[in-house]
């Protein structure tokens, strides 16, 4: 019995390392509006978040606001939500509270948006094309619950589901990288500029997720 549970974990995390795809140059496509179309992202993610970094590229001609990742836990649905209100304005909710910060924007134009926050400070950065946007700061010494579900595309109101079609994402998402830690400047342009180096949550170079719905994914052919 021993024996075969061993051999179940070992082809777990033997099937868990090859479930692990590079999407370097592709983008995934929501091509449609929908209340259940997503991408799940799998994070080893055991751990309180004292501090971290989260980056992706969207390209979007929505004016409408929607989630671009929505992070939840159990009972703690907005634990961890980068959200667009509406074109130049972007949110950060951490453990339920929410700061915002805005920036010159055309549109639609392709943004590279990057937001990080520090549980010592409270501080939450937001970086859009490579240019910081005013500090905001919240929940100061709090951390992020582990063992998320990471959803792409929709914005869950319950632990992996209840999803609203009116915050559903449509348009294209890639290079998506998360960090436990608050990228410097410097490391901040070189993700922007496409060196991110090794991203020891979310990579998306060695990504692990699942396609639930319509999502498509095509090579990216903007920046
Ligand atoms: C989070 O960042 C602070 C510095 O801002 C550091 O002191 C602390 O050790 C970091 N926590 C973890 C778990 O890395
Ligand atoms: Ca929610």
């Amino acid at each position: 019995m021993d024996k075969i549970l061993l051999w179940v974990s070992v082809l777990t995390i033997f099937l868990e390392a090859f479930a692990q795809t590079d999407l370097n140059e592709k983008v995934f496509v929501f091509p449609r509006e929908s209340a259940s179309d997503h991408v799940s992202l799998i994070a080893n993610l055991k751990e309180p978040l004292q501090n971290f970094t989260l980056c992706l590229r969207a390209y979007s001609d929505l004016t409408r606001p929607y989630s671009l990742f929505s992070y939840s836990t159990q009972g703690k649905d907005n634990e961890l939500l980068l959200y667009k209100e509406k074109v130049g304005e972007y949110s950060l909710y951490i453990g339920g509270s929410r700061v915002t910060a805005k920036v010159m924007e055309k549109f639609p134009v392709p943004a590279h948006i990057c937001t990080s926050w520090e549980s010592s400070s409270g501080i939450a950065e937001f970086w859009v094309n490579g240019q910081p946007l005013v500090k905001k700061g919240l929940k100061k010494g709090y951390s992020v619950t582990p063992q998320p579900k990471i959803i792409i595309g929709q914005e869950q109101d319950a632990y992996g589901g209840k999803f609203d079609q009116s915050q559903a994402f449509v348009g294209e998402i890639g290079d998506l990288y998360m960090w436990n830690s608050v990228l410097s400047q410097d490391e901040i342009l070189s993700v922007y500029e496409g060196s991110p180096g090794l991203a020891n949550i979310l990579d998306w170079q060695a990504l692990n997720y699942e396609l639930k719905g319509y999502v498509i994914i095509k090579p990216r052919v903007w920046d």
